[in-house]
This record gives structure tokens, sequence and C-alpha cells, in this order.
């Protein structure tokens, strides 16, 4: 169905040879392929649609990829893909072997910049602009980053450096929609707004002419200064122009002719050596497709839809979320003690949070795209008494590594992180996938660090972190559990102590996390075989349990570790260290994430590559036994 415009477009340099008329017509045709493909392949709909205009314009003016366009998130960035060279695989996005839903390097080198975290543009943009200026080459480097990305402290750090600079070849554009994936949240949020630079501006315009009309002499004169002072002082360019930018805005987001001629005029802005420029651009979420346009939060990331009535399918009964069972249990935990309080970074959707919110409004911050602060904000609670629970999914966690080293695990403050998409994730790829927490948290001193089962150990183990008096984290998986009952009562879990599932004695598997019932499989597939396997649940990769683990190594003639996570320094790895220390000799093979980049895929299909599933588990345990028969 790609419209004929849009079916001659290769690369950006066929879009150039259109005139300015034809590029309102392809951004139509772009905005009908995006509504039309991702509603059979699900996606990042609403960002995408809202950003259709400026990245086309952006691509029509500047000489991409010679100029280098880095996208804050990526998740925008469809049209920027159907520009480049990759419409005929967009029906594959997010798919095994297919494009990504974020931007790659290796995709294209339209892609300038890798993308999956929000805040990284500037400064990227920043190093290419700069790197292009000690080269001596003749062109830009431009950022666009939305106002929720904008939240994140990554962004003023590059602001800041970009203004001590003043890099002249620099473009930032600020794509203000006033969502982050929900409603954006922030001081910084209510002073780009409109709201706030339009009604009250004009009323406090009028009193000051009211006012000054009543001095005597040439208060007209004085009057009307001093209107243009109040513009330019509840102008959002304010503070950019503080930063030493060049504000160019608020411009709107949707009207191409507006964007060409901004964008043309800023690109001889940079000629006249007048960057860095910051352009703002106000456009809406989901903007051309009437129900994201009304609904651009339900849009941010969709699954199949039907175009006509923008309707998802029925969704079909099933296990509850982990997201869900994690913050109906912090809410229960919550109503018995308030010391405790809930912190996401812009994600309360994501994590479940926005129940706990909807209880407990006065008890739930959400901190904005800011991971780091609300590590330490967590850590400030702490030591006044608090029992802090920041949600944040493992992958995001990354971003505030030093503020969980040294804001909480070296003062050993009682702060609970609830890391959430642990693990595989799916479509989201490389950029999201939870492999790393387990090796990053376990090297820290005083933290406890458990993995569930299944739902049900969900809620004991969050109950035995917020009671535990340090740092206490908690790792599950994206997605539902398995359906199994929940106990009515929550009951802690003794610190690091592993549960026996089954007993058995020629191979000892210890999982940790929801791969324990993988393993439990497992073991019945290994005794239609005729070997016994024994399976035991870590629960905990920090305390280990050591008497359990070296007891039970001690007694089987192989062992296999399994974990969804990366296999180093991981839960395997740590139990190798463990048997070493225990000098207990034992074949052992680490079923875990190997050592590569992990792309986009069916989860049941990675897993099942790396032999975490229960056949992958039976071979190799199989398979080692065999090699070793006799111990
Ligand atoms: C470090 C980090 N934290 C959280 C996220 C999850 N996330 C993806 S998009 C998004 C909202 C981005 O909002 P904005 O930059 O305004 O773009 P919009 O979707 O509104 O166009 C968030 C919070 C992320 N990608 N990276």
């Amino acid at each position: 169905m790609t419209g004929p415009l849009l079916a001659g477009i290769e690369t950006p340099a066929d879009l150039r040879r259109l005139t300015p008329e034809d590029v309102e017509q392809v951004a139509r045709e772009l905005r009908d392929e995006i509504v039309a493909t991702v509603s059979k392949t699900g996606g990042h709909l609403a960002s995408s649609l809202g950003a259709v205009e400026l990245l086309t314009a952006i691509h029509y003016v500047f000489d991409t990829p010679r100029d280098r366009l880095v996208l804050d998130v990526g998740h925008q960035g469809y049209p920027h893909k159907m520009l480049t060279g990759r419409r005929e695989e967009f029906d594959q996005i997010g798919r095994a072997g297919g494009i990504s839903k974020f931007l790659r390097r290796s995709e294209s080198p339209y892609d300038a910049f890798g993308a999956g975290h929000a805040g990284t543009s500037i400064s990227a943009a920043l190093g290419m602009a700069r790197a292009i200026e000690h080269q001596d080459r003749d062109a830009c480097a431009i950022a666009v980053i939305g106002d929720g990305g904008m939240t994140a402290g990554m962004a003023f750090e590059a602001l800041n450096h970009a203004g001590h600079l003043k890099q002249k070849n620099l473009i930032v554009v600020l794509n203000d929609n006033e969502m982050s994936i929900s409603p954006n949240v922030g001081a910084l949020s209510s002073y780009l707004s409109r709201k706030l630079s339009t009604p009250m501006v004009r009323r406090m315009k009028g009193w000051a002419k009211e006012f000054l009309g009543t001095m005597p002499g040439d208060m007209g004169y004085w009057a009307h200064k001093a209107e243009e002072s109040l513009k330019v002082f509840f102008s959002p360019g304010l503070l950019f122009e503080a930063l030493n930018f060049k504000y160019v805005g608020p411009i709107q987001g949707h009207r191409v002719d507006v964007l060409l001629e901004t964008f043309a005029n800023v690109k001889t802005m940079l000629a006249n050596g007048e960057g860095p420029v910051l352009v703002h651009a106000i456009t809406a979420k989901g903007y051309g497709y009437e129900p994201a346009q009304q609904d651009p939060f339900k849009y941010h990331g969709v699954g199949r839809f039907d175009v006509e009535s923008g309707a998802f399918p029925p969704s079909k009964p099933g296990p509850p979320k982990y997201q869900n069972v994690f913050a109906d249990t912090l809410i229960r935990l919550a109503r018995e003690d308030d010391r405790i309080v809930a912190i996401t970074a812009a994600m309360a959707d994501g994590t479940g949070l926005d129940r706990f919110k909807s209880v407990f409004p006065d008890r739930f911050y959400d901190v904005g795209i800011a991971e780091q602060h609300a590590v330490t904000f967590a850590a400030g609670l702490a030591t006044e008494g608090m029992k802090p629970v920041p949600a944040i999914y493992s992958t995001f966690l990354q971003r505030a590594y030093d503020q969980v080293v040294h804001d909480v695990c070296l003062q050993n403050l009682d702060v609970t992180f609830a890391l959430d998409r642990a693990g595989i994730v799916g479509a989201d790829g490389a950029t999201h996938q939870g492999f790393y927490d387990i090796a990053y948290l376990r090297s820290l001193p005083n933290v406890i660090l458990m993995a569930p089962k299944d739902e049900n150990e969900l809620q004991h183990m969050l109950r035995t972190a917020v009671e535990y008096p340090g740092p206490a984290a908690v790792r599950f998986p994206r997605g539902e559990g398995f359906g199994v009952p929940l106990d009515p009562e929550i009951k802690s879990v003794p610190i690091g102590e592993a549960e026996l599932l089954r007993d058995g004695d020629d191979v000892a598997v210890v999982a940790i996390g929801t791969l324990a019932h993988a393993a439990l499989d497992a073991a019945t597939e290994l005794s239609a075989q005729g070997i016994s396997a024994a399976v035991m649940n870590a629960r905990f990769a920090k305390p280990l349990d050591r008497d359990r683990i070296v007891a039970l190594a001690s007694r089987c003639r192989v062992l296999v570790t399994v974990e969804e996570h990366s296999a180093l320094g991981g839960f395997g790895a740590a139990v190798l260290e463990l048997l070493a220390e225990a000098d207990v000799q034992i074949p052992t093979r680490c079923l875990a994430i190997p050592d590569r980049i992990v792309e986009h895929a069916d989860p049941g299909a990675l897993r099942a590559e790396f032999q975490l599933d229960a056949d992958g588990i039976a071979r190799v345990a199989a398979a080692l036994l065999a090699e070793h028969p006799a111990r």
C-alpha cells in the first residue's frame, strides 16, 4: 500500500529531489503506511506519528548521512527508517532477523548512533559535532529529543557542555508533545508548556500595561518595553539562551512549510557561526491518526489493532503479569507499613506502579526519565527511616550504577530494588535485554539479590526485600506468570535459603528464577531416560545457600546451573566460585545467555537456542553425564 511518492524514495536524496509541496504528500503517505503496518506488526505508534513531519523535514533540509542525525531513544524513528531504505523490511520490525524497533549503527549508515535508552542523543551529537570540527569537515550534527528524554540528567550535562563549547555545528530539536510514555512530569515540563506562556503571560502583560499606563510622561514606550521583556521572561527560550543556545521556537511541528523554512533558517544560522541552536517544536503524539491522538498513552507501544476503529483484539484472560503481582503486593505491604514509598523513573504503567499510585498517591513518585536521581532520591529517603522501593527495569538500572554502589550499597541503606524485565525481553531487543543485573549487583557489598521461581514466590520475596534493613533487589521477568495460586499470606523467605524442589543423585540442576520450572520439566524428561536429577531453586544469587549447594554438589555426579542472565559474572559463575572455594570438584555446565549481543526475537525461540528450556537443560545434563559416567 506504499503511496506513489514514497515508492520512489529509496534514500533521502530521492526525497530532496521533490518540491516542498510534495514533502507534505510524503508525510501523509508515511503516516498512512506506518499506521497500516504497525496495526499488523505492533510497535511504537504514537511517538512515530508525532515525528513524521519533523523527521521528513530534517532529511529534506539537511544532507543526511553527511549531516549526522541522532534520535533520542529511537522509538520515534519509524519515519526515518522508511525514508532511509528500510521501507521494504518495515513489516518485519521487531521480528527475528528483521529490522530493530530502535536504532542500530549496524542497520543503516543513516542510524548515526544506536539508541534504545533515553537521554543520550545530545551527548552523542555533541561528540559527533566536535569530531567533525576536529576533522575539518563541513557538516553538522542534529539531536532530536523528546520532552520526556529531556528529563534525563544526561541531556542537561550535554547541553551544559555544548553551551560551554559554543558548538557551532550542533542543533538540538526538542520534540515537545508534553508526553513521556505517560504525561510528562517535572518542573521543566511545566516550564516548557504553552499553558504558562499564553493566557498567563497575556494577563500579566495586561496588568503591566494598565499599571504603566497610569504613569505620567513617556510611559507608553516603557509599557511596550515591559511587554516585550515579559514575553522573553516567560518564553521557554530563556533557559536555553542562558546555556548559550540560540533558541528558535516554539514552532508548529506538524506544519511542513513552517518546518522547512525554520530548518533552512537554522542552516543559515549555523553557516553564520550562530550555533548551537535549539529548535523547540510543538507536536502532538499520535498526530494524524485519531485514536492515537486522542489517547497517545494507549498507543505509545501497541500490539495489533484494527485501523478503522482503533480497537485492539480482546485480551485473552491469562495468568497475571509479574509487574501487576509486584504492584499489588507492594500495595498490601504498604498498607501494613507506612514507611514504604514507591518510585518510578517514567514507567508507572510498565512497572505496574500506576496501581500503587491510585491507592497511595502521596507515597508514589514519578521522577521522570531519571534513574540516577531515582536511586539517590531513594537513598535519601532511606537515611530518614523510610522504606523506598524504586521499581526500575533491569536494563534501565544500568544507567544508575554508581548511585547503586556509592549512594545505596556503600552506605548500607534500606532500599528495595524491584528489577522488572530481567532476562529476555523479546521484540525490544538488544538495548532492552535484562542480562547483566546479577553480575552488576552481586559484586557489591551489603546487597542481597533474589529471583522468584514464579509469581507466588515474587510476593514472598518482595516482603523479604522490604523487611531486610539494607539494600535488597528482586529480579523478575517480563510478561505473565505461570498462573500458580497466590498464597493469601505473604511470608518472608529466610535470607540465603535455597529450596530443593526435587531430589535426585545423578544430575544436580541448580536454577535461579523462573527457569526453575523448566529445570523441573527437564528432570521429568531425564527420569524417562533413567537419569535421576535433583532440582534446586537457588532463590538467592547473593548470598548463595552455601550449605545446600555444596551438599548437593557433593552427592551428585554432574551439575548444571540455569539462569536467564549473561554467563559472565552471573549466577552460574557465582556457583563456580563457591564450589572452588569449598574445594568441591564436580563436572559443571553453566546454562546462561552467551557472551554476545542478543537481538530481538521470540523469547521462546531464544530460550530454545540457548538451551534454556526443558529440552535444552535435559540435553546438556544427559550429555555431561555421558561424558562423566563415574565420579
Ligand atoms: C533510560 C531510559 N529509561 C526509560 C526508558 C523508557 N522509555 C521509552 S520512551 C519513553 C518516553 C519518551 O518520551 P519522549 O522523549 O518525550 O518521547 P515521545 O514518546 O513523547 O515522543 C520512556 C520513558 C528508556 N527508553 N530509557
